[in-house]
C-alpha cells in the first residue's frame, strides 16, 4: 500500500546528495573547536541570520532551551504565547532547567500582540519577578504555520528592547516565513537578539539546529550546550547535511504550494472543515468534528488507508508538506481523504 506521511515536516530521510556530502565531511573534535565543517556552517547559518556568531545543536529543542538558559537569570519571567513550542512541547524544560517562570499570553501572535505583550511586562515592584525575555515563534506550529510579518516583529523587538526585555526567536521554520514573505532570513532574525532554526525540517538535513545571536553570547550558550550534554565531536559529519540543506532554501515554495493544494480540496470534503486562507505556509489544521470521530479515531482511520497525519487537539489534525511529498502524493492522500 502506498503511503503518504504528513505527520510533520522532520520525517525526510537525507538524499544522495546529502549521503554523499556527509561520508566526504572533513571531521575534527568540535569540542576543540577542531571540526572545520561545523565551523562552516556556524559561519553560514551566522551569515544567514546577520547575526556575528551561531553554535550547531542536536535539535530544535536544545536550540530554544539553551538560548533561555543563556538570556534568563533563575527566578525571571519569560513571555511565551500561550501555543508556543518553547511552552507546549519542550517537556517543561524551561522550569526545570533554568528555573524560569513562563508567562503564557494568548494571542500574543495574533492583531494584538504589541499591546499583549507591553502588559506582561513587569514593573519594578517587590512582589514581581523580573521579565527578562520575549520569545516569538515564526512561522507558529500550533498557529498552522502562519507567518508573523516583519512589521510586527520590528514593534515588538523595539518595545522590548525599551523595556530591556530580551527577544529570542523560534524559527525553527524560518526559511518558510522567509519564502512565504518573499524576503530574507536576515530580514527576520534583525528584530531578535537569538534565533534558532532548524534543518531537520523542510530542508531535509537528518540531524541539527543552530542557535545564532551576538559573538558574547554564543560564547557563554556553547557553555550551555556542553552542560546539556551538546557537545558533539566529529560532528561534521552531520553539520554537512546541513550545509547542503541551507543550499536549498527556495525549494521550500513547493511545500507551500502542495499545503495550498491539499488544503483548497479539504475544504470541500463533508465532515472536514479547514480555513484555507490560514495557510501560509507547509501546515495544514483541519477539524475532523463533522466526521462524528475523535482526531485520534480519524487518524487510525486513514493511517489504515496510508496517509499519516498528527493529532493536534481533541479534534484537530495536522497535516505538513515537506521535500519527500511529491504533487502526485498530495493528489493521493487527497483521493484517499475525500472517500472518507
Ligand atoms: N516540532 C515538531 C514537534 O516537536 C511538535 C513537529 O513535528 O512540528 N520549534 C518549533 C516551532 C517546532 O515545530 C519544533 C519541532 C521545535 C522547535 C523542536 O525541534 P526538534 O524536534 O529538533 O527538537
Amino acid at each position: 500500500m502506498k503511503i503518504v506521511d504528513l505527520r510533520s515536516d522532520t520525517v525526510t530521510k537525507p538524499d544522495a546528495e546529502m549521503r554523499e556530502a556527509m561520508a566526504r565531511a572533513e571531521v575534527g573534535d568540535d569540542v576543540y573547536g577542531e571540526d572545520p565543517t561545523v565551523r562552516r556552517l556556524e559561519e553560514t547559518a551566522a551569515e544567514l541570520a546577520g547575526k556575528e556568531a551561531a553554535l550547531f545543536v542536536p535539535s530544535g529543542t536544545m536550540g530554544n532551551q539553551v538560548a533561555v538558559l543563556t538570556h534568563t537569570a533563575r527566578g525571571s519571567e519569560v513571555i511565551v504565547d500561550s501555543e508556543a513550542h518553547i511552552f507546549y512541547y519542550e517537556v517543561g524544560g524551561p522550569a526545570v532547567l533554568s528555573a524560569v517562570q513562563m508567562r503564557p499570553v494568548s494571542g500574543l501572535h495574533g492583531p494584538d500582540a504589541l499591546s499583549l505583550m507591553e502588559k506582561a511586562v513587569r514593573d519594578e515592584d517587590v512582589h514581581f519577578p523580573q521579565t527578562a525575555l520575549l520569545c516569538l515563534e515564526n512561522t507558529h506550529n500550533r498557529m498552522g504555520g502562519t507567518v508573523m510579518p516583519q512589521d510586527t516583529m520590528r514593534r515588538l523587538y523595539q518595545a522590548a528592547r525599551a523595556r530591556g526585555v530580551a527577544v529570542h526567536l523560534d524559527g525553527a521554520r524560518i526559511a518558510n516565513a522567509a519564502v512565504a514573505l518573499g524576503c530574507e532570513i536576515r530580514d527576520l532574525t534583525q528584530w531578535c537578539h537569538s534565533v534558532m532554526f532548524c534543518l531537520s525540517k523542510g530542508l531535509g538535513a537528518p540531524v541539527g539546529s543552530v542557535l545564532a545571536g551576538g559573538g558574547a553570547f554564543i560564547d557563554r550558550a556553547r557553555k550551555y550546550r556542553k552542560m546539556l550534554g551538546g557537545g558533539m565531536r566529529q560532528a561534521g559529519v552531520l553539520a554537512a547535511a546541513g550545509l547542503v540543506a541551507l543550499r536549498s532554501l527556495d525549494r521550500l515554495a513547493e511545500d507551500h504550494a502542495h499545503a495550498r493544494l491539499l488544503a483548497k480540496n479539504l475544504a470541500g470534503v463533508s465532515g472536514i472543515a479547514v480555513n484555507p486562507g490560514r495557510v501560509h505556509t507547509n501546515i495544514v489544521v483541519a477539524d475532523v468534528s463533522g466526521t462524528g470521530l475523535t482526531a485520534a479515531e480519524y487518524l487510525a482511520d486513514m493511517r489504515k488507508k496510508g496517509v499519516l497525519a498528527s493529532p493536534f487537539g481533541p479534534a484537530l489534525v495536522r497535516f505538513v508538506t515537506h521535500r519527500d511529498v511529491t504533487r502526485a502524493d498530495v493528489e493521493h492522500a487527497v483521493k484517499i481523504i475525500s472517500a472518507g
